[in-house]
């Protein structure tokens, strides 16, 4: 990214080909080996739909002020963005549906990584979405507080997926988006605020160190064997192997 100044704005409008272009914004040449990170200079990326909703911008460093965002339109159904070996951080904030599919790499560094906002949840996320935090200990906020309906039962977290979180508007749709996670030591899911929430977890990845999930009193968590690594807070925890045994 050091080829594009501060203050530059990158606008990627594809014309009539019949394939989707890929969106690739490589981060990693800012420190090959990490050395060079200074505290405080870690990269802030944010993902939000712009304009009408037609297409897609990346801004980085909003709180430095440099300005420096890529704007890509519908036509690119990939988007992948290899982050620097430095602690980095991300919001996706809303994506396009379209098939589309936002691709992160954390690499080096403690990276966070954060999807959904406080007033939408994950509503305005509309793409499948693939987190590989990298080495480092690397933390994936799933922040659906903001949603307008609650989280229904069939969603689930397994080894290497989030299910049933994001709104599947595509109806007919053969793979409904989805958030693959690896390489992530510390996951945290935030319940819609409305409630009667059913989520299910199955199981969780090995590196995962500490899993946790804020609910509310009316949300149910129905846990699938007993990952020692599972905080639940404020919902209901209901356990799928006492209920076996009690039959
Ligand atoms: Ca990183
Ligand atoms: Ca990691």
């Amino acid at each position: 990214m050091n080829e594009i100044g501060d203050g530059c704005v990158v606008n990627a409008y594809s014309g009539l080909m019949t394939d989707f272009a890929t969106l690739i914004i490589d981060l990693s040449n800012d420190s090959s080996d990490g050395s060079s990170c200074v505290e405080g200079g870690e990269n802030l990326v944010i993902i939000e739909e712009s304009g009408w909703g037609d297409s897609l911008v990346v801004r980085f460093n909003e709180n430095d002020q440099s300005g420096k965002s890529v704007t890509v339109d519908r036509k690119f159904g990939d988007i992948r963005i290899n982050l620097s070996n430095c602690d980095d951080m991300v919001e996706i904030r809303s994506t396009l549906e379209f098939g589309t599919t936002v691709v992160v790499h954390g690499y080096n560094g403690n990276d966070v990584v954060t999807l959904g906002t406080d007033e939408m949840g994950m509503d305005e996320i509309r793409s499948s979405i693939v987190i590989n935090g990298g080495d480092g200990n690397d933390r994936l906020v799933v922040n659906d507080r903001g949603a307008v309906l609650p989280v229904q039962d069939g969603s689930r977290l397994t080894r290497v997926s989030m299910e049933g979180l994001l709104p599947s508007s595509l109806i007919g749709a053969v793979h409904l988006p989805s958030i693959a996670y690896s390489n992530i030591e510390e996951l945290s899911l935030v319940l819609p605020i409305v409630g009667n929430n059913r989520f299910n977890v199955e199981s969780i990845d090995a590196s995962v160190i500490k899993t946790e999930i804020v609910g509310g009193v009316t949300d149910s968590i129905n846990v699938i064997g007993n990952p020692d690594s599972l905080e639940i807070k404020g919902a209901n925890l209901v356990s799928g192997l006492e209920e076996r045994k009690l039959r």
